[in-house]
């Protein structure tokens, strides 16, 4: 190629090498967006447990709250949002919701309507064991992915509660997100608000030695 060719050719040549830039650069932070998104649910390689241990049943218990809450009228909540256990340990996790609202799982997520993660796989809704809840029923789910957890909470009916009890045992130590799958909260595809926003919608397990 001649050098006046390469002078002709020049402004598209510079053009494709910052389009082959901007592409790159896109990638680069789709890239990072995805690590960070993977880092927040934490799934973290399973530490060898030397030792079950035993330390007695702990009682953990949620309630999950609507309501004019810190200036944000209609956000459901879960109290008690942090919370701390052993590994080994078998910890009763009650969930106690005041929310009369649906929220039903779309896409993927649908399969958070059954139970996982816990002893015998299941859950108790009001004293009736159950492994999984009507997608149309529910209202809000409590999923440790790190953890294989997941408890699905159906609708409370009006003016009452609904009480879901399940038992499970940690089988890694580590940090871990718990989050609500449920499209409860407010915003595009209702995924804002109390749905994004650490101690409403999502928390933190700690699972220690
Ligand atoms: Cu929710």
């Amino acid at each position: 190629m001649s050098r006046d060719n390469w002078r002709s050719k020049g402004p598209v040549f510079v053009v494709l090498v910052l389009a082959g830039i901007l592409v790159g650069l896109f990638a680069s932070v789709f890239a990072v967006a995805g690590i960070a998104l993977g880092l927040r649910d934490a799934v973290k390689p399973p530490n060898t447990v030397a030792h079950v241990a035993t330390r007695g049943t702990v009682v953990e218990s949620m309630t999950i709250e609507t309501g004019a809450m810190d200036g944000h009228p209609g956000w459901p909540r879960y109290t008690n949002p942090f919370w701390t256990v052993h590994v080994g340990q078998t910890v009763v996790l009650r969930i106690k919701s005041y929310d009369t609202g649906t929220a039903p799982l779309g896409g993927v997520q649908t399969m958070f309507d059954a139970v996982s993660g816990t002893v015998s796989g299941t859950e108790s809704v009001d004293g009736k064991t159950v492994r999984s809840v009507p997608n149309t029923q529910i209202a809000h789910t409590f999923t440790v992915v790190g953890l294989g957890l997941n408890l699905p909470v159906p609708a409370a009916p009006a003016g009452g509660s609904v009480t879901v009890t399940a038992r499970f045992v940690a089988q890694r130590t580590g940090a871990f997100v718990w989050q609500c799958y449920a499209p409860c909260g407010s915003g595009p595809n209702s995924m804002g608000g109390a749905m994004s926003v650490m101690g409403w919608m999502e928390g933190r397990v700690h699972v220690l030695a």
